[in-house]
């Protein structure tokens, strides 16, 4: 009998740093509610599948070059494009588990320490979106993260870059729960389970609305 019914669902984001293990324990957190019966549906930012997904991809993999404000409007476009279903399927009852969102697209923008690109900018396209019940920070010290075999090709998949968005991450901890991520596999989901019980219960309990940011 799943949870949810009659309920809206709950709108989980698993943020981090690259090499934390995001993808990961999203897909462990997935098969976890649902096999508590929830109704589970997952999302990924960006979302390279759709045409400004696709101009992010190629972004991110250095095939297009672009102004640092241009992008940034782009992560945050791509979010809108998912906004309405994000509602209505919290709506219907469904819990979302979402891999990145507007956490990320604030301070990767700000880490590039253009003049010209503050946080409080940053932060401006994205006010309005459905607001998560709960984020967790997988939280990676920049040494474990070398020790998992250092950073991939991308963008910004370097190690000064890495620095400031962890530095950046860590103004907004007042709005994440923070997972120590260099913990096994098995205790990080856990620790990720008993940070979002309480919200769980609110959600599905009918105490608590999809807020906006
Ligand atoms: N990223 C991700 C941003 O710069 N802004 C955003 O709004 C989002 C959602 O894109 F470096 C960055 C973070 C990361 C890169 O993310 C791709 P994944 O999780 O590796 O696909």
């Amino acid at each position: 009998e799943p949870k949810t019914i009659g309920q809206r669902g709950a709108f989980i984001v698993i943020e981090g740093l690259d090499r934390a293990g995001k993808t990961t324990q999203v897909k462990r957190l997935c098969d976890k509610l649902y096999s508590q019966g929830h109704n589970i549906k997952t999302l990924r930012f960006p979302d390279r599948t759709s045409p400004i997904g696709k101009m992010i991809d190629s972004y991110l993999q250095s095939q297009t070059e672009m102004d640092d404000h241009v992008i940034h409007l782009l992560f945050s476009a791509n979010r809108w494009e998912k906004a309405k279903w994000m509602e209505e399927t919290l709506k219907k009852g469904c819990t979302i588990v979402c891999d990145r969102y507007y956490h990320s697209g604030m301070v990767y923008s700000a880490a590039k320490h253009n003049p010209n690109l503050s946080l409080d900018w940053a932060r401006a396209p994205d006010v309005g979106l459905p607001k998560p019940d709960a984020v967790i920070f997988l939280d990676l010290e920049p040494e474990e993260a070398e020790k998992r075999g250092g950073y991939g090709d991308e963008k910004y998949e370097k190690k000064e870059m890495q620095q400031r968005v962890r530095e950046l991450f860590y103004t907004f901890e007042s709005d994440m729960k923070v997972v120590n991520a260099g913990e096994s596999l098995e205790i990080v989901g856990d620790h990720i389970l008993e940070k979002i019980e309480e919200t769980l219960k609110d959600v599905l309990e009918g105490r608590s609305r999809v807020g906006k940011f």
